[in-house]
């Protein structure tokens, strides 16, 4: 239970108060919560690759540091790390939480945090976390892997943690060890930032949110008919025209260069790599707004606030598209750490096939000549893909493994799964539903690696779920749409299959409740989920 319930409880009159005590106590609420001891009955989302219990538990106290351990290059950065946990735990503990570096573990009591190196099986973004009753110490190979480690901590500690003012506590963490590591590489989610715009503030909480579900990969898409998001020096008037607007007529916006780099950031001391979307040759009205000679009738379109799609396309045969297409290219790339650059490719309705095939071959060169790897939707397999390029899956089996045959890897993005703007049901009132309904146990109950015949594993660069937004118009709707599925792909891109059960699932998911009210997450509280309210990760209710 969250304590504000518990005071509001005790100012209600004796008789409701005698009933409400009964169920106080069920709820663990009124008492201090019964001390976690069993690790193995902890909800965590993802589920780790193996856990064994000890039986004990590790308490934090106003004593605790927190040490970081690591070559003197990486010092900073793990400073950084250690300072963003202290950062998720002070405000509901009131710890001071002070982070340091250590040349070795810490006295009893302490957080440590330590670069180990070697342990192949953990890879880049695994980590081992070793709680005994003196010490919480959590090692990893890279910082990556410490800072995924970190959400697990998060994740084990009571749900009041969340809470952004000091809260009763006690703030405990039942014993034992967990040997955690990602099944795919890459695990993401795409927020459509052009059929409504959403600001920094707003990327920001999709990043953090993602983070705490381990997913590693923000797909940002930047254009699209409705509106040019990202600030392009060389052609200006794509962000100040083709940006001013949105689906419905509303004001839009744009990223400015420098803003874009803050996301960026943003992102990377999370260890998410932003994948920046430039949607062509189709997609974009917008573009086609804001210049007249990227259009091969030369005059230049009406901004669009609809929600249609396949009706535009650039002027494939003119050079000077092409002299855009690098333009635009060489100065995302340069806001880009990632390797990757995203080119849309879908729906191209208005293309001639010719034209998108002659388009996407030099569009891939393009690329390529600035340093970065090709991503585009399944239909990009029409034209050559070299063996770097990645072909995202959304709904044509064909497409996919022509991709393969090619050589290609593939981001599996199933829209009858993985999108995260259809419809829960016919009585969502959000989002579209023109790929399916899809449901917290239908967007769970499928595996990448069988779900496109002759596509397996070794194929599949990871998951995505995309967020489309032509219905979406604030941070509460995205929230709403992607919780709770959401942390359901996040465990299908990090769990094993053979640890994936939708029945044992669910149960993990109910207890997230607490999480996501703490976390002031707007979420979809679907009829299939036993939604409980615990809030310690304690023996009570399990
Ligand atoms: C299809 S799937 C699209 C988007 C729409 C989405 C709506 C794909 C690559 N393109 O343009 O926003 O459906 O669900």
């Amino acid at each position: 239970m969250i304590p504000f319930k518990c005071k509001h409880a005790l100012q209600t009159p004796l008789r409701v108060f005698t009933v409400l005590f009964a169920l106080m106590s069920v709820l663990g609420c009124g008492k201090e919560p019964a001390t976690p001891k069993d690790l193995s009955k902890e909800n965590l989302i993802p589920k780790p690759v193996s856990l064994t219990a000890a039986g004990s538990s590790f308490r934090l106290s106003e004593k605790t540091g927190i040490y970081v351990q690591g070559p003197a290059e990486a010092a900073g950065e793990l400073e950084r790390i250690g300072q963003y946990l202290a950062d998720r735990l002070k405000p509901a503990t009131g710890f001071p939480l002070p982070v340091s570096m250590a040349t070795e573990a810490p006295a009893s009591g302490n957080i440590y945090l330590a670069l180990g190196g070697g342990d192949t099986e953990l890879g880049e973004e695994g980590y081992e976390l070793n709680i005994t009753e003196g010490l919480v110490a959590l090692t990893a190979n890279t910082p990556a892997g410490l800072f995924r480690g970190l959400q697990t901590i998060r994740q084990l500690l009571p749900a009041s943690i969340e809470l952004g003012e000091v809260q009763p506590g006690p703030w405990e963490i039942a014993s034992g060890k967990i040997r955690d590591y990602p099944g795919y590489a890459f695990r993401g989610s795409m927020l459509d930032v052009s059929r409504h715009f959403f600001g920094v503030e707003d990327v920001k909480r999709y990043i953090d949110l993602i983070s705490f579900y381990k997913m590693n990969v923000l797909h940002l898409g930047l254009t699209n008919d409705q509106g040019w998001r990202i600030e392009i020096k060389s052609w200006p008037n794509l962000a100040t025209h083709g940006g001013s607007t949105q689906v419905g007529g509303g004001k839009g916006g744009y990223y400015t260069q420098e803003e874009y780099a803050g996301l960026v950031q943003y992102a990377q001391e999370r260890y998410i790599t932003i994948i920046p979307e430039i949607d062509m040759p189709g997609h974009t009205n917008a573009a086609l707004a804001s210049y007249a000679e990227l259009n091969c009738d030369g005059k230049a379109r009406e901004l669009y606030t609809g929600t249609e799609v396949g009706f535009s396309t650039l002027c494939t045969r003119k050079d000077s598209t092409y002299q855009f297409v690098d333009d635009v290219i060489r100065e995302l790339a340069a806001l880009t750490p990632g390797p990757y650059i995203h080119i849309g490719g879908d729906e191209s309705h208005v293309t001639g096939k010719d034209d998108y095939i002659y388009f996407m071959n030099k569009v891939q060169d393009i690329v390529l000549a600035h340093g970065k790897q090709m991503i585009g939707w399944e239909e990009v397999t029409l034209a050559s893909l070299k063996p770097s390029s990645v072909a995202q899956f959304w709904a044509n089996a064909d497409h996919a493994k022509a991709a393969v045959a090619q050589g290609a890897k593939i981001i599996m993005s199933p829209a009858t799964k993985a999108y995260l703007d259809m419809q829960y049901d016919s009585t969502t009132t959000l989002g579209l539903h023109w790929a399916a309904y899809v449901e917290v146990d239908s967007a769970y109950i499928w595996d990448p690696a069988t779900f496109v015949g002759g596509i397996s594993k070794d194929n599949i660069l990871g998951i995505e779920s995309p967020l489309w937004t032509e219905t979406i118009t604030n941070m509460d709707e995205i929230e709403y749409m992607i919780f709770p599925r959401l942390a359901g792909h996040a465990e299908i891109g990090w769990t094993p299959a053979s640890g994936r059960d939708w029945e044992e699932y669910k149960i993990r998911l109910g207890r997230h409740k607490a999480r996501f009210e703490a976390m002031g997450v707007d979420f979809y509280t679907s009829a299939l989920v036993p939604w409980e309210d615990v809030d310690a990760m304690s023996d009570s209710g399990k």
